[in-house]
């Protein structure tokens, strides 16, 4: 049984009232232990938000050698004794350069942490979070400190309503998603979904031994991590429809061409073989610079059928869901240059061969630099950013992220899976003027960051107290989502701002992504947002005009 949730989604029985909330605040300064089924863990007392760290623990045998681009296998030695969990193993090879000097890189690198408030003790059931950070499938890992699980748990003990955080890592790039014939016919894809689920297991195995619940996990996500929820809520679901998209071939051999893998009898046995600096060097190359995606593709055996398709046939874990945007999510994957007419219909053809749509699409998104986004960028564009800009990033922001999500909520609702949506629209430190509240700029808030940690940029120097107290509102929706399965809880002890829930369209196709407002610390203006039903085809809608 699985509770998942999109930005949250929710493994497990909804209804759960903590009951023993004050044993849990006792102070435990003694070295926290864990006796899992193989062993002992020994983790790390934090003294400071006195919560218990268990750090690095693997959850996988390491996949290296002949367990690379292979299904990932569970544990299966018992080590009897005591391990350590008390500092930060591998990060999983990211995609480019190595740049972070604390952290080590590894194949070797399927291990979790848990973060939990001290003194928990099994049999205390406290519901789980667990994180999937994003990085569009090829970056991240457990040890960035823009995911420091300790302020949430920090204020879901304050709330009376105490979880424990887990956050994983999962192999990434094209150590965790190579695609091809090879992969399918082997059936090795989308590894790095797999990773999660194996490490959903463990914890499904092994939380109790936290004195976590089993029962209560909630996996949530952000950007690729989104997906990766979705991913998990479509896995194994569906018929296989024969989709597998033969282009990938062309990746595939290429990369056998640059490991001097062509030959062989067995390509992927090769590709085992290759030291991994060489391998790294490869998957890093320009060989792999034609790649048009990395993430989640149909193998016919974790992702059977287009995604879309898996939700709207209603082959998905129908567990509750909270999901939402930022508003201006296109912005910072810089849509420069579009100038003319000319320029955004050419963008628009990349999504319709349909010249009516084009039309239609550009009617409703007039050339209007007032009513496109981010509102924050006033008047015409500069020609560095196109004088089209704000027009071209409304529609691929409401073509990307707004409407897929209403798509999701619609599909939800008539499976009578709960579901809550909401748009964070804060634009915090650093944050240029024309990136206005872009993709990931909710990340901060969400992890209650006021420190910055892992920020260049400080996202709360600077700003009003306002926003600390949004962040603080938007985790109280978190936790009461984690514990009690709705992000305006069971107790009415908090019901301040009660989560919008918004129509939903049938959209153009699934992406486990984000929206709604929280505050609105700038107004914006009415902009007609569209909702599209598959093939695209748009309806005028006045969503935003709502928020007015
Ligand atoms: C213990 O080993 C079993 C297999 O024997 C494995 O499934 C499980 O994940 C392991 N648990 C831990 C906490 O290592
Ligand atoms: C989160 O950050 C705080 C403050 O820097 C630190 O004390 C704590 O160890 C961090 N938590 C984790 C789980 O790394
Ligand atoms: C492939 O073979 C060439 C020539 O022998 C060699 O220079 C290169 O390092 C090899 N590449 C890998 C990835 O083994
Ligand atoms: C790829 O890079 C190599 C050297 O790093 C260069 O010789 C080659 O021309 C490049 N190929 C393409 C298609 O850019
Ligand atoms: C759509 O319009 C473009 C530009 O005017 C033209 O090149 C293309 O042939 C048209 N496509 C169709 C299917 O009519
Ligand atoms: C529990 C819950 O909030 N469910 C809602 C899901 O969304 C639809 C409309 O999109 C509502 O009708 C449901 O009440």
């Amino acid at each position: 049984m699985l509770l998942f949730t999109l930005e949250l989604g929710l493994l497990g029985a909804v209804l759960y009232h903590l009951t023993t909330a004050s044993p849990l605040m006792a102070r435990q300064d003694e070295i926290p232990t864990a006796i899992v089924r193989n062993g002992t863990y020994t983790g790390r007392y934090n003294a400071e938000y006195d919560q218990d760290f268990f750090i690095g623990m693997p959850y996988a045998q390491p996949p290296v050698g002949d367990l690379r681009l292979r299904n990932p296998v569970p544990l299966n030695t018992p080590w009897g004794g005591t391990a350590d969990a008390t500092t930060f193993s591998s990060a999983c090879y990211k995609f480019g350069a190595l740049q972070f000097p604390k952290m080590t890189y590894s194949e070797d690198c399927l291990n979790l942490n848990v973060v939990r408030p001290s003194g928990v003790k099994p049999g205390d059931k406290l519901p789980v979070g667990v994180w999937i950070h994003g990085g569009g499938h090829t970056t991240g890992s457990t040890q960035d400190p823009t995911y420091n699980m300790t302020f949430l748990v920090q204020k879901s003990v304050a709330a009376g309503k105490p979880f424990i955080g887990v956050n994983i890592n999962y192999r990434l790039q094209l150590f965790g998603f190579m695609y091809g014939s090879a992969i399918v016919n082997s059936g090795v894809g989308n590894l790095g979904y797999k990773d999660q689920q194996l490490a959903l297991r463990w914890i499904h195995e092994t939380i109790a031994a936290f004195g976590g619940d089993p029962s209560m996990v909630t996996i949530w996500g952000e950007s690729a991590g989104a997906e990766s929820t979705g991913a998990q809520l479509i896995s194994y679901g569906g018929q296989d429809q024969g989709l597998f998209r033969g282009e990938w071939d062309v990746y595939y051999r290429d990369i056998l061409r640059a490991t001097n893998c062509s030959t062989a009898a067995d390509t992927l046995a090769c590709l085992r073989t290759v030291p991994v600096e060489l391998l790294f060097a490869v998957f890093n190359s320009n060989v792999t610079a034609s790649i048009p995606s990395w993430g989640m593709e149909i193998d016919g055996d974790f992702i059977r059928e287009n995604a879309r398709e898996a939700l709207v046939a209603g082959r998905f874990i129908q567990v509750p869901v909270l999901h939402g945007q930022n508003h201006d999510e296109a912005t910072i994957f810089s849509i420069t240059g579009v100038n003319t007419n000319e320029d955004f219909y050419a963008q628009v053809r990349e999504w319709t061969s349909d010249n009516a749509t084009v039309r239609a699409i550009a009617a409703l998104y007039p050339d209007i630099p007032a009513i496109g986004i981010p509102s924050t960028l006033e008047g015409r564009p500069s020609a560095a950013l196109g004088f089209q800009y704000k027009r071209i990033s409304a529609f691929i922001t409401d073509l990307m992220w707004h409407a897929p999500r209403r798509l999701t909520s619609q599909i939800l609702a008539q499976h009578n899976v709960p579901n809550w949506s909401y748009m964070f629209n804060v634009r915090p430190n650093g944050m240029p003027l024309s990136s206005g509240v872009a993709h990931f700029t909710k990340v901060s808030f969400m992890f209650y960051n006021i420190l910055g940690l892992g920020y260049e940029e400080l996202p709360f120097a600077n700003t009003p107290r306002s926003y600390k107290e949004l962040s603080n509102i938007m985790l109280m929706y978190w936790v009461n989502f984690v514990v009690d399965g709705d992000p305006n809880g069971v107790d009415g002890k908090f019901s301040c701002l009660h989560y919008r829930i918004l129509a939903a369209f049938v959209g153009f196709f699934m992406a486990m992504l984000i929206e709604v407002n929280w505050f609105a610390f700038h107004s914006y203006h009415p902009h007609p947002l569209l909702a599209f039903v598959f093939p695209l085809k748009p309806t005028a809608d006045d969503l935003r005009c709502q928020y007015h």
